[in-house]
Order: C-alpha cells, then structure tokens, then sequence
C-alpha cells in the first residue's frame, strides 16, 4: 500500500517491498505486545504515536535536519558520548537492532555464532531496511565485545564509520586512554559537522542530556509504587524511544506522563492485582522491537520493575557532573561520567554485581532474570558472579539466554513460570 513516505524511502535506498514486510510484521507485533494491555496511562498513546511513525516522521525530521545542514551520528553504545555530538548541533541515533528480519543476510558474511544484536544491525544494513542506518553520515562504533569490534570491521565497508576504543579495565591509565579518546571523537565530530563544539554549547548539551536522564529517573522512581502502576513492557518502550527521538520533546512528553503517573500512584491503582510477583530484568541491553522476554515474562503472571541494563538503570543512573565552566572541566566531567558504565565488557567489574545487588535489594524484588542474547560471552558468562551475588543476598535469579526468534518462546514461558512457582 503506497505511503507518504515512499519517495523518502526511494531516495534512502531502501528495499521497499522488504520494508513494508517488515513494517506489517512490527504493526502485528506491537499490537499483540503493547495495545492488548489495560489500564495503560493516557501519555503512553505519544510513544504508540512515535512507534507507529519511527520509520516515517522521525525520518523526515532527520531529512529536514541534514537539509539544514546538520549531520546525523549513529550510535550503538552508551559509551558514545552524545553531549558532543549534540554540542555540534548534530542529530544523534540509537541504531542497535532488535529484530532479526536481517539475518539470513548478515550469516552470509557473519559465523552463525554472533549474537543477535550484531547481526541484526549488519543485517538491517545489508538488507537496506533501516532509514536510520540509511540517513547517517557517521556510524559510531566501540571496542566493546569482540563481536562487535570485528563487525565494524566488515560494517566499515557499507557505511562511513568511525571506531572508539573503550578501556577494558578501570585504572589510571585506562582513564587516560578514555581521555584521549574522548578528545579524538570531539575532534572527529567537529569535522563531520563541519561545527566548532564551543564551552556554551557543551554546557547546554551536559544539561540537556542530564535532563533527559533526570526525567528517566523520577519514571523508574514512580513505577516503584505499590500498586504497580505501569508495566515493565511500558517503560521498556519509552527506554528503547529515548534512543531516536528529539531529546528535548521526549523530555517534555516523558514529564507529563510522569505527572500523569504521580497522579495513578496518588490515588493508589495499579496495572497488575496486588500479590503480582515484582522481578527485576538484567543483562544485554533490549533494543527495539525486542520485547520478546518481557511479554513472556509479564504474561505469565509478573510485573518488570527494573531493568539492569544499557536500555534501563546503566544508561540513566549516572549524571555528568554539570559545575565545569571551561572546556577541559567538561571534557574531565565526561570522561568520569562515562567511565562509571558497568559494562560486561570491562574486568573485572564488581560495581556492576553491587548495582545488581542494590538495585534488586532497593527495590525489593522477589527474583531477578538474567537475560544474554546467545553467543554473547560478556553477559553469559557475567551471570555466573551475578548469580553468585545475589543468592549471597538472598535474591533469587533465574538466567536466560535467547534471541531474537520466537522459536523458544513455549520453553521460556515454562521456565519462567517454573520460576515464578519458585519465588511466590
Ligand atoms: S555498554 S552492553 S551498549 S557494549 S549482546 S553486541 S556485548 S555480544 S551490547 Fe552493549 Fe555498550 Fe556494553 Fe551497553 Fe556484544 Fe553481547 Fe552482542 Fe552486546
């Protein structure tokens, strides 16, 4: 069926009988995920909108922009630190891939052994079904997990990329290399804009991200409330949102749905029957539309209030110290504030087993689920300390490995009810 978006699409490139496949497929989803819940809040119909429109009008924004201009940086790590790209009046994208329409493509190049999060971006990219990856004029990537280093490798050759190394250990000189690579991407951003980063416009950028992680913080601090106001699959979403949208109207909207949440948890009603088992998810971050763990889990009885991950707590948590005034305190504010990212990646990484472990015993769950995408040795093998960690505390863990195929789905379901039975 034509769209008004089917020039736009034309010119990006894209396969355009593919995409409309893969437009369906995600509709169906959605639907079957997200609008069969009830009691959802009014404010969740803007992220329905911005779901429904994220290959359309978040595009055309993006067109507009470069048309004046202005450059887009795609990332996949929240190691990138956005303040610049913003600084630059670059428009910065989320870009990691939750769906595996790709992959029979990205296995042509890649071992069948990549985690699904790889393949889906190689795939998006080699299929030319994603408008974002299509509208960048910069891909960044980062010497995180070796699936990923290597990738970009191959990536490099379809799309213009720029590599970050990220420290593998937390000591001084680790931070200096961060440092120095902090400076390198400032520079690197300043040409691809064609803009100098001045002190102001960092300034305003710090802020302005410190917003947006300051409004994902009160929603994180409200769906604590009990009754449990809202479904993790909810804040899952406007979590995976906040990666592409404008991030000064995302704050705005996420704040009047927060104030509508006040509101919910005032008058004491919830979304799910008071006994509901509350859990906690951990582990690889779920990119959109990876809803696949949540649905299972929150349709079998529980309610999500917590996700320990990059899309969740890891990405939020952490403000940038925002009392710097020249460029040099700014750029030092950066680097600690990035730095403290408790990435399975690093060794060894004890803070992430003591956020673990706080962040389950603050919210008192009753169990945490431990999710890594199959062949993703950083979390995998994580999960045995974490595991470890948090039966020392008396915190009940459940660890999942899966992808993005819906073939496991049944065998989940029976795991996690298993589970369930358990911590009731
Ligand atoms: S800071 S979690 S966003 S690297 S799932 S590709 S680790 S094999 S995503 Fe991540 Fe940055 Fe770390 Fe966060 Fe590799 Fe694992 Fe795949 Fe992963």
């Amino acid at each position: 069926m034509p769209t008004p978006y089917d020039d736009m699409w034309e010119k990006l490139n894209l396969d355009l009988a593919a995409h409309e496949g893969l437009l369906q497929v995600l509709g169906k989803f959605y639907g079957d995920i997200y609008l069969t819940q009830e009691g959802r809040l009014k404010g969740m119909e803007y992220l329905d909108f911005v779901l429904s429109e994220v290959h359309g009008l978040r595009i055309k924004e993006l067109q507009e922009a470069k048309a004046q201009g202005r450059k887009v940086i795609g990332t996949f790590c929240v190691f990138v630190p956005e303040e610049l790209v913003l600084a630059a009046d670059a428009v910065c994208v989320g870009l990691c891939a939750g769906a595996e329409i790709g992959k029979e493509a990205a296995e042509k190049i890649l071992p069948r052994n990549t985690c699904a999060l790889i393949k889906s971006f190689v795939g998006f990219k080699l299929s030319r079904l994603c408008p974002f990856i299509e509208s960048c004029d910069l891909v960044v990537g980062e010497t995180t997990c070796d699936g990923k280093k290597k990738a970009y490798e191959i990536f490099d050759e379809y799309a213009p990329v720029y590599v970050m190394e990220i420290p593998q250990m937390k000591q001084t000189c680790d931070r200096e290399l961060w440092k120095a690579e902090v400076r390198r991407f400032k520079e690197r951003i300043e040409e691809v804009a064609g803009k100098e980063i001045t002190a102001a416009r960092l300034k305003e950028a710090i802020k302005l991200g410190n917003r947006r992680r300051r409004v994902l913080q009160r929603l994180n601090q409200l769906r604590t409330a009990v009754p449990t106001p809202i479904s993790g699959r909810d804040v899952l979403l406007i979590n995976q949102v906040s990666f592409y949208d404008d991030p000064v109207r995302f704050t705005a909207k996420i704040g009047e749905l927060c104030d509508e949440l006040e509101k919910r948890v005032k008058a004491g009603e919830g979304v799910v029957p008071s006994g509901t088992p509350r859990l906690m998810l951990s582990g690889c971050p779920m990119a959109v539309p990876n809803w696949k763990l949540p649905y299972i889990v929150e349709s079998s009885g529980a309610v999500i209030i917590g996700e320990e991950s990059c899309i969740g707590t890891r990405n939020i948590r952490d403000l940038v110290d925002e009392s710097g005034d020249t460029m040099e305190e700014m750029l030092e504010a950066l680097v600690d504030r990035y730095l403290r990212i408790d990435c399975a990646c690093f060794t060894p990484n004890k803070e992430r087993l003591q956020n673990i472990v706080s962040m389950a015993k603050d919210l008192q769950v009753k169990g945490v689920i431990h999710f890594a995408l199959n062949f993703c040795q950083p979390y995998a093998i994580e999960a045995f300390k974490v595991g470890r960690a948090l039966e020392a505390a008396g915190i009940p863990m459940l660890s999942i490995e899966t992808d993005y195929s819906m073939e496991d789905v049944e065998q989940l379901k029976t795991r996690v009810e298993a589970f369930l039975e358990m911590v009731r």
